[in-house]
């Protein structure tokens, strides 16, 4: 990459979510370096919490190179109590769409939304930077593209799952407004 002002450290397992957020950073001169380290996550009802403390345990691994991030999502449906939230990964991987969308049969209401937290550390400062994108949960199963819960996830105002339309996803996704949140906070310096 031309021009590189920034080389960030992305310590991730999911490769959607890198290459979501890389697209998101390049643009800026940031080189998102994939870091395939594994952390302990917290059980936490809120994103925010996890990230902070997968960011406090990271920092204490030597060797890790700074600055570096951490992100941490999930679906929230209110018909749910905000299940599966924290646990979106898991219960993805237990139950998948048709079990989301089973355990929705018959609600009424099918307001959701999609969080993202993503914990940023530079040696001195831990922050954490939260985006949100409200939504409804489909009837069915729409679409092919992106990952997990896309399939499901209507935003507000708009006709498509985010399956069906990525460039509504890559425009006003929860990650999308996270790293905006982000950017303006580390290149503003
Ligand atoms: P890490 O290694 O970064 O933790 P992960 O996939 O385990 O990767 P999380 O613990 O944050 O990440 O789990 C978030 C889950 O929420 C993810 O695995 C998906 O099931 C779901 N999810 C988050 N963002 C999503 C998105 O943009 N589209 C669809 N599903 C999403």
């Amino acid at each position: 990459m031309a021009g590189v002002r920034l080389r960030l450290y992305f310590v991730t397992s999911n490769m959607h979510k890198f290459r979501e957020v890389q697209e998101m950073v390049a643009p800026h001169g940031i080189m998102l370096v994939h870091t395939p380290l594994h952390y302990p996550e917290v059980r936490a009802e809120s994103c925010e919490e996890v990230a902070r403390e997968a960011v406090r345990s990271l920092a204490r691994v030597r060797g890790l190179k700074r600055p570096f991030i951490v992100e941490d999502s999930g679906l929230f449906i209110d018909a749910l109590n905000g299940f599966p939230g924290t646990y979106s990964k898991w219960a993805y991987e237990k139950i998948g769409l048709k079990g989301i969308l089973a355990l929705m049969r018959g609600a009424r209401a099918r307001s959701a939304r999609f969080v993202s937290s993503i914990g940023y550390y530079d040696g001195r400062r831990l922050r954490v930077f939260t985006g949100t994108v409200d939504g409804t949960i489909a009837k069915r199963i729409r679409g092919e593209s992106g990952f997990a819960y896309d399939p499901l996830f209507i935003p507000k105002g708009y006709k498509f799952s985010f399956a069906e339309n990525m460039t509504l996803k890559s425009t006003l996704s929860h990650r999308k407004r996270a790293v905006e949140l982000m950017l303006k906070s580390i290149l503003m310096k």
